[in-house]
């Protein structure tokens, strides 16, 4: 279970630190500071400020979008859309210790990440599986049959994002996804905690069908 954080949903840059350190205690696998609306030095000191109440948990650190304020923070890792820096250039400032994800919505974007260097991308991140509100500017939700798709055709793990709950674990899974990013179930929710707890605990049960 991956934690990608929304400062308006967590309750300002505050709200974001503190669910980061709850998400971690709940169980969460990773997470993402993500801020497109924060200028480059307020996320700098909102991932600084998640990178040490994360400190000593185990928990990484990705950095959205923003492979500047990665290397400044010392972030464990950058998670990268389509139309950032592109993941080649990443990799060659990074070198081969910092994590690199990549944000891919449909097919024509997995092809062209199929074309990149082997080593260059860690992980993909493959959404919007359902419409959600969280990204004003997502593309069109790939369902759970595109979200298989996508996983069968990956040489990387596929983490899904977009929409989902506690209930659609089992769903994420079965379609070959090896985790689950949550903005909303997790921020602004009343407990981040325990609905950090509930989906890491759900995800560990949802094993799909042998
Ligand atoms: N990228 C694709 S969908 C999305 C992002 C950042 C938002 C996910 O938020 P939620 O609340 O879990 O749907
Ligand atoms: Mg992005």
């Amino acid at each position: 279970m991956y934690l990608v954080t929304d400062t308006g949903q967590c309750g300002g840059p505050a709200g974001v630190v503190e669910t980061a350190r709850q998400a971690a205690d709940g169980g969460v696998d990773a997470v993402q500071v993500r801020d497109p609306h924060a200028t480059t030095r307020e996320l700098v000191a909102l991932a600084t400020a998640v990178r040490e109440a994360l400190a000593g948990t185990g928990v990484p650190l990705i950095i959205n979008d923003r492979v500047d304020v990665a290397l400044a923070v010392g972030a464990d890792g950058v998670h990268l859309g389509q139309r950032d820096l592109d993941p080649v250039t990443a990799r060659a400032l990074f070198g081969p210790d910092v994590h690199i994800g990549l944000s891919i919505s449909d097919e024509r974007e997995l092809t062209e990440a199929l074309g990149l260097p082997a080593g260059t991308v860690d992980l993909l991140g493959v959404g919007p599986v359902r419409d959600t509100p969280s990204k004003t500017d997502a593309a069109p939700a790939v369902g759970f049959d595109g979200l298989a798709a996508i996983c069968r055709r990956s040489p990387v793990p596929c983490v899904a994002i977009g929409g989902i709950k506690g209930d659609d674990l089992a769903a994420v899974r079965a379609a070959g996804a090896v985790g689950a990013a949550v903005i909303s179930a997790i921020c602004g929710r009343p407990d981040p905690t325990a609905a950090a707890r509930a989906l890491s605990r759900g995800w560990a049960a949802a094993v799909p069908d042998a």
